[in-house]
C-alpha cells in the first residue's frame, strides 16, 4: 500500500514537473508592438515569470533598432558597447542561460534615453526530483499513542480484534 502510495506520489511529482523542465517558454519583447520607441517594457516584464531556458525575442524592422546586453549601469545611464556586440537581424533570439537580473537596451540614436530599454529578472528552474521530496503522507503507525487502549483506533468496527 504504502508501495503504491509512493509510486503515485512521483507519478504526479513527474508530471507536475516535466512541462517545467522540458518545454521553454519563448517570450516576444513587447509582444505585438515587438522591440521599438513609445513602448512601456518595463510593464510588460512586471508580473512574468522568467526562467532559465526560456527564450526572448526582439522583433523589430531590421536597421530601425538593435539590441545590445549590457549591466545594470550600462541600463541606468544608456551605455552603448562596441557595435560589434549589437544584435541586429529584426529577430534576435536570446536563450537565457543563467538565473538573475538582465538588461536589454536599444543602441539607436537615443533611443535608449527615450526609454527602449529592458531590466528582467530571470529565475532558477524548479529542482524536480530533488532528495528533499517531502515525506510520503502515508498513514504511518503511530508509536507513543497517549492511552494505552486502543479504543480510539481508527480502524472500522467489525475489523478491530480488540473488541471481541
Ligand atoms: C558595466 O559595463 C561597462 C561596459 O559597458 C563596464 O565598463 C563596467 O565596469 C561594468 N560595470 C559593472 C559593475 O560590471
Ligand atoms: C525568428 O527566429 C526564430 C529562431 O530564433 C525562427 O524560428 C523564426 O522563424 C524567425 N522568424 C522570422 C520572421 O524570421
Ligand atoms: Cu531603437
Amino acid at each position: 500500500m504504502a508501495f503504491n502510495r509512493v509510486c503515485i506520489l512521483f507519478l504526479v511529482a513527474a508530471a507536475m514537473s516535466f512541462p517545467i523542465m522540458s518545454s521553454a517558454t519563448e517570450f516576444i519583447v513587447g509582444d505585438d508592438s515587438g522591440w521599438t520607441l513609445g513602448f512601456d517594457y518595463q510593464a510588460w516584464a512586471e508580473g512574468k515569470n522568467f526562467q532559465v531556458g526560456d527564450k526572448i525575442v526582439f522583433k523589430y524592422l531590421e536597421g530601425a533598432h538593435t539590441v545590445f546586453k549590457v549591466n545594470g549601469t550600462g541600463f541606468q545611464n544608456c551605455i552603448k558597447p562596441p557595435a560589434n556586440e549589437a544584435l541586429t537581424s529584426g529577430n534576435d533570439t536570446i536563450v537565457l542561460a543563467t538565473a538573475g537580473r538582465k538588461w536589454y537596451i536599444c543602441g539607436v540614436g537615443s533611443h535608449c534615453d527615450m526609454g527602449q530599454k529592458l531590466a528582467i529578472t530571470v529565475q532558477a528552474p524548479a529542482l524536480a526530483l530533488s532528495p528533499n521530496m517531502p515525506p510520503s503522507p502515508s498513514p504511518t503507525p503511530l508509536s507513543g499513542k497517549p492511552y494505552p487502549p486502543k479504543v480510539a483506533d481508527k480502524r472500522p468496527f467489525l475489523m478491530n480484534p480488540h473488541w471481541w
